[in-house]
């Protein structure tokens, strides 16, 4: 009874406007977690944070007390300093994570990076590797059980790709799901102790954000990506994890293929030193500034070429061929798929029974691919899941056979269209709408890397090999 009391307190303060002070969270966040607050009190509470906001202080406490609602993770002192994670606000496909990871690992960082799947209209990269015959994202509701596998591939590989344990930031669990019913998503304060407290507990050294904005994302605007890319990175750093943001376009795919087969083979690309210009491109920056933050590289320009090298060199793909052994891909299935052809690998992965070429309905300047209904009709070809636990096809997919300030004549093809024969006259029109053409050319597109967001002050020292660096470990 005196915990509900205390609830109902809590919830009159916030919905009039008042801050709550850390004991207060605290209590929030237990009754969340330990099931003793309603769920009617925890949706009202919610509506009132979402309403009302939270400050800076507030939004730290929030995040601290939902890191420590669950169990965090543990690393050899060894590791300190060179820890490193990347979080991606969802776009349609991104498939940065499959690069980036193996490409940090070549450059000697430790990256235990934790995924989500995919939900509606924007990708996931559990799914994406799970386009891959074998491979196993070593998901287990036991969080030592996880952090036994994540350290033990660490040791050998330097990166891993996994599924979030039951046992990590629990409350954001129950959180998550409630705000998706109550219209409570979109709160900056909330989206920012979500994000982060899965990352505190983690017990990261640095960590970079790709913030997107545009049509496909989650911010369609510029000014609200930035508000909340600087809420990221101003609460990151108070939590002790050098915390860095992009702002990044989300208009158009990023990269030339969609759909979790289709990415895969893209991201092989790019960790040979190929693939799209804008895939290579935010990969290494984002990579350029971890490197650059946990003091791997003495700027993020040095860091982003150290990346580029990386690339070239084949170690990233080295080390993602390591990372699938490790992660259950038969040795010979991840060499074939790493050293092999196009064709080898496509037949690896699979293909979709059809594939069907899209049509110019007219002649004219390729202004740009509108992403949101691209992702909408391969979702409805299988590509992607409405609810949790949904099936999915990694077959269906699309590659874009243009590119922006191209010229197309009437009847050239655009898009290639991988399903299983599903796709009928309502989604050929709406992929039809997505292809934008004019009359003149476009002026230059836009960078898909727009701002940088940067933490006060400067970067660590560079770690010691093998010994604790003196700051900045998130621990
Ligand atoms: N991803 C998260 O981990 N949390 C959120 O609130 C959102 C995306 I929105």
């Amino acid at each position: 009874m005196a915990a509900q009391a205390s609830f109902l307190a809590l919830i009159h303060k916030k919905r009039d406007g008042e801050r709550l002070d850390e004991e207060e969270i605290g209590c929030f966040v237990r009754g969340v977690t330990e099931g003793t607050a309603q769920q009617a009190q925890i949706g009202a509470m919610l509506m009132a944070i979402r309403l009302r906001g939270m400050d800076a202080a507030e939004t730290l406490a929030l995040t601290r007390a939902m890191a420590a609602s669950g169990r965090a993770l543990a690393w050899p002192p060894g590791w300190r300093g060179v820890l490193v994670d990347k979080h991606s606000t969802g776009g349609v496909g991104d498939k940065v994570s499959l690069a980036l990871a193996p490409a940090l690992a070549a450059c000697g960082c430790k990256v235990p990076m934790i995924s989500g799947r995919g939900l509606g209209h924007t990708g996931g990269t559990l799914d994406k590797l799970e386009a891959i015959p074998g491979f196993r994202v070593t998901q287990s509701p036991e969080a030592a059980r996880v952090a036994r596998q994540m350290r033990s591939i660490l040791e050998r590989v330097g990166c891993c790709i996994v599924g979030q344990s039951e046992e990590l930031a629990p409350a954001d669990r129950v959180l998550y799901g409630l705000r998706d019913v109550t219209a409570t998503v979109d709160s900056l304060p909330l989206i920012t102790a979500s994000i982060l407290s899965k990352k505190a507990a983690e017990r990261l050294s640095a960590l970079v954000l790709d913030v997107k904005f545009g049509s496909a994302a989650l911010y369609p605007t510029r000014e609200s990506a930035r508000e909340l890319a600087q809420s990221l990175v101003a609460v990151g750093q108070r939590l002790g994890i050098r915390t860095a943001a992009v702002l990044s376009r989300m208009d158009e795919p990023l990269g030339r293929r969609v759909g979790n087969s289709l990415e895969v083979l893209e991201a092989l690309e790019c960790l040979g030193g190929g693939g799209p210009p804008d895939l290579r491109e935010l990969v290494t920056a984002l990579g350029g500034l971890l490197l650059w933050q946990c003091g791997l590289a003495e700027a993020a320009e040095r860091g982003r070429q150290r990346l580029g090298q990386a690339l070239d060199d084949g170690s990233a793909l080295g080390a993602f061929e390591a990372m699938l052994g490790a992660q259950g891909v038969p040795p010979a299935t991840a060499r074939r798929l790493c050293a092999g052809t196009p064709a080898q690998r496509c037949q690896l992965l699979g293909q979709a029974r059809v594939r069907e070429e899209l049509l110019a309905p007219g002649g004219g300047w390729v202004q740009g691919v509108d992403a949101l209904p691209l992702a909408r009709v391969l979702h409805e070809l299988g590509s992607g899941r409405t609810r949790a636990g949904d099936p999915i096809n990694p077959r269906v997919g699309a590659e874009l056979l243009v590119s922006v300030g191209q010229r197309l004549r009437e009847g050239e093809p655009w898009l290639r269209v991988h399903h299983d024969g599903a796709l009928g006259e309502g989604g050929r029109r709406a992929l039809q709408a997505a292809l934008r053409l004019a009359p003149e050319p476009p002026g230059s597109p836009p960078p898909r890397l727009a701002e940088t967001i940067l933490p006060p002050g400067p970067p660590p020292p560079a770690p010691a090999p093998g010994a604790a660096p003196s700051r900045g470990d998130g621990q």
